[in-house]
């Protein structure tokens, strides 16, 4: 497949489009839609499904390392389960037009972002914990609104990508409790990394909703249903409740209840190392690119293998039914 060519939007299908929009109907792929939607869905679904992609290298650097079978087998399934992620939203994309290789090169070719938390070390065992709790948790939080956006096939994904990131959540906060309830040393441990991934984690949501330049855009055409902060609310409120039971602090020394709205209210965001950490300079960004680029080069011979493959069989059917004929 190749990138479609754009067709001029004219005023009437706009209208109509923007009447179905109103309408909550669902866009799908065959479906005529403005350029612009169709290029800001290309931009943010093939971000996500470079994120999930490369979400899957901080875990997967403790797969070997588990400390139980039981572990063990959690996060294998789970380091899977976000290539699939990445798999579907990859052909969510390709509805729009554009070929799979084309944003595959563009990430290899360090020209596409990919959600700024995977650019963080993985430096404890806690830490496979903290992110299945904080990193899915944020992710679910953000992807529940994203499973009613207006893009029928990513709406689609995404409620079954959210089934998923649930068990992972649940288990991440399970591990959590458990280490929390353990030995001093492994609720030192659960504490150390819940320091490091917070602030991380709520930087996830995007920019303030005042520096977000895409947001209206997005949410007129109803795939933001929510706007950063306040989804980013949302997953402070929820999450504060949970470390509390598990008789943990979160690093953030202006923390407040506010009574008025029932939010808990956060200091600042470091907002110079969120954009250093987007723009390629974070702790960890040239690692996983490196590692991106190292699979996609040794897995060449798979790929390869597949197409000859998937060649011989047409082939071999053509002749099939030539003979029929
Ligand atoms: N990191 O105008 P906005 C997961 C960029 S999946 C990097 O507010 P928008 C599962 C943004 O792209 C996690 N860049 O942008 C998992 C834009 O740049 P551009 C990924 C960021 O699109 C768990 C610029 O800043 N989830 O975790 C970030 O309206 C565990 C201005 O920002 C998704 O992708 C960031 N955090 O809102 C996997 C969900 N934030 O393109 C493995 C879908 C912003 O103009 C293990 N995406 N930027 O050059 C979204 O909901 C949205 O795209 C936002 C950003 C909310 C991320």
């Amino acid at each position: 497949m190749t990138t479609q060519t754009p067709v001029a939007d004219d005023a009437a299908r706009l209208a109509a489009f923007e009447a179905r929009i109103a309408a909550d109907e669902s866009i799908e792929p065959k479906d005529w839609m403005p350029e612009r939607y169709r290029s800001q869905l290309i931009r943010m679904m093939s971000q996500h499904a470079h994120s999930e992609v490369v979400g899957m290298l901080p875990e997967g650097n403790w797969i070997t390392r588990a400390p139980s079978l039981r572990r063990k087998m959690i996060l294998l399934a789970k380091v899977q389960d976000e290539g699939g992620h990445g798999l579907y939203i990859y052909c969510g994309t390709e509805t729009l037009g554009v070929d799979r290789q084309e944003l595959v090169q563009q990430l290899l070719d360090g020209k596409a972002k990919y959600s700024s938390i995977f650019n963080y070390p993985t430096l404890s065992w806690a830490d496979i914990g903290a992110i299945g709790w904080l990193v899915d948790g944020a992710a679910i939080v953000n992807q529940t609104m994203l499973a009613k956006a207006s893009y029928g096939p990513y709406a689609r994904a995404m409620v079954r990508i959210c089934k998923e990131e649930n068990f992972h959540k649940k288990q991440g906060y399970e591990f959590m409790v458990t280490l929390a309830r353990g030995t001093p040393a492994q609720k030192a441990m659960a504490q150390e990394s819940l320091n490091r991934w917070w602030w991380p984690s709520l930087m996830m949501f995007g920019p303030h909703d005042a520096d977000s330049p895409n947001s209206d855009e997005l949410k007129k055409w109803g795939v933001k249903r929510k706007s950063n902060d306040e989804l980013r609310q949302r997953f402070v409120n929820l999450t504060i409740a949970q470390v509390k039971a598990i008789d943990l602090t979160v690093p953030d020394p202006d923390l407040r209840y506010d009574e008025a709205s029932g939010d808990w209210i956060t200091g600042p965001i470091d907002w110079d190392e969120f954009w250093r950490v987007v723009k390629g300079h974070g702790p960890c960004n040239s690692e996983r690119l490196g590692a991106r680029r190292k699979a996609h080069d040794e897995g060449r011979w798979v790929r390869d293998a597949a197409m000859a493959y998937a060649e011989k069989q047409q082939r071999n059917n053509r002749e099939t039914t030539e003979r029929q004929q």
